[in-house]
């Protein structure tokens, strides 16, 4: 293709989102290609981004729990699993757990995000007793957790099916789900990364089941390693499938491949452009999902920033405890006060509102921080 194609090329797909029309398969990878001037693309997200959430960059008081790293499986992507006999492996006793319940309450935390590894000798009620016991004795604090990746190991646990699984973690008080495990469906590259673990179908069953008992789930990519541009749009467009039948997807997350101390540490880390090119296609090919999320923890405080008007809506939370993206690397501070978030949204134009986790906005007590209630949906903001 010479420029002038490249331009009308270019234009065409401008015209379709424009007018709202869906893009497909080859737009996808077409604005995948370098020689789609970054800056263009990014300015057609922001298009999008601001006809469906306005001026507004969201943000939530969080805090991570991992109960164990110890993993039965081995993502060639992951720094953060150890063995069951490794000294860096660990599970949390009831007493840790509780003590970080306490320190999210005191730091007037709106949401626990709960993940971690598949441990050989935890069986799920192990996993079931966390939720319950944060709820019992926290019951203000959103449980954001486990992804569809262990709830695949919890089925094949309980011999029990997925409605029953989830149905009774919704009872001991799980509000909704994250959105990791998701990697990259196309089998191409997900039987290079992580063969084993719950695949493409178990992991859409899963959120398609949650969707329909009521449970509000986030979606993610993985990118940076060793797919192409096509293994990208062909995931994104089985995401977007995937919610033009339920709805229950709340946000993406892109999320960019850390290399050091994995199995694929030769790669480098995506670039910059990488992160903002697919952030804005992102936004560009989930036209039926509502947020989009630039993780900071894992894209870097500038990059998160820059990537306000690059599609992303929403930047995530305070953070507190984060070990996936630290233990593979990441150099991003352990967490970040509600100032500085308030502050970084701020010097990127947009509004900051604090969210919670099913995006309300958050009411907090003027003279009491950690007084707080959730009111009205953000969406019902959203411009039109
Ligand atoms: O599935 C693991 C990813 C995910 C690495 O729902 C890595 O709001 C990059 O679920 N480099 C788990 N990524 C984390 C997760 C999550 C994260 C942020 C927000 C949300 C949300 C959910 O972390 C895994 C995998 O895709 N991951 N190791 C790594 N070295
Ligand atoms: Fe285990 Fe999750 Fe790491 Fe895979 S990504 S090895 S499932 S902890």
């Amino acid at each position: 293709m010479n420029t002038a194609d490249y331009a009308a090329r270019f234009r065409e797909i401008r015209d379709k989102v424009e007018s709202q029309e869906r893009l497909t398969l080859d737009d996808g990878i077409f604005l995948y290609d370098p020689k789609v001037p970054l800056q263009e693309v990014g300015e057609l997200a922001n298009l999008v981004r601001e006809r469906m959430n306005g001026n507004v960059g969201y943000f939530n008081i969080n805090t991570h729990l991992n109960p164990t790293n110890v993993c039965v499986y081995r993502c060639r992507f992951c720094a953060f699993r150890s063995d069951l006999r490794d000294p860096k492996g660990y599970a949390m006793n009831d007493e840790q757990i509780l003590a970080r319940g306490q320190e999210a309450t005191e730091n007037g935390c709106t949401e626990m995000h709960i993940v971690g590894g598949l441990h050989h000798q935890k069986p799920y009620e192990w996993y079931r007793h966390i939720i319950e016991l944060l709820t019992e004795h926290y019951p203000k604090i959103h449980l954001k957790g486990w992804t569809a990746v262990e709830i695949n190991w919890f089925e094949f646990q309980t011999k029990k099916t997925i409605e029953w699984v989830l149905k009774d973690l919704q009872a001991a008080g799980l509000g909704s789900m994250p959105g990791g495990g998701a990697e990259i469906f196309h089998p191409e590259v997900r039987d290079q990364l992580c063969e084993h673990k719950a695949n493409t179908h178990a992991w859409l069953e899963i959120h398609r089941t949650a969707h329909e008992i009521g449970l509000r789930t986030n979606c993610t990519m993985l990118y940076g390693h060793v797919e192409n541009a096509f293994h990208r749009i062909d995931h994104l467009l089985r995401l977007r499938e995937l919610q033009d039948r339920t709805g229950g997807f709340q946000v993406f997350i892109p999320l960019a491949f850390h290399p050091e101390n994995t199995k694929l540490s030769h790669i480098k880390k995506p670039s910059a452009l990488m992160d903002l090119r697919t952030m804005a296609v992102s936004r560009l090919m989930l036209d039926n999902v509502q947020h989009i999320k630039a993780y900071w923890i894992m894209l870097g405080i500038e990059t998160a920033q820059t990537a306000l008007a690059y599609g992303a809506d929403d930047i995530d939370g305070t953070v507190r405890h984060e070990l996936i993206y630290h233990d593979a690397g990441a150099t991003t501070p352990q967490f970040l006060t509600v100032d500085k978030i308030k502050d970084l949204i701020s010097e990127a134009g947009r509004e900051p509102i604090e969210r919670d986790t099913v995006y309300r906005r958050i009411e907090r007590d003027e003279n009491d921080f950690t007084n707080w209630r959730s009111g009205e949906s953000v969406d019902a903001l959203a411009v039109s």
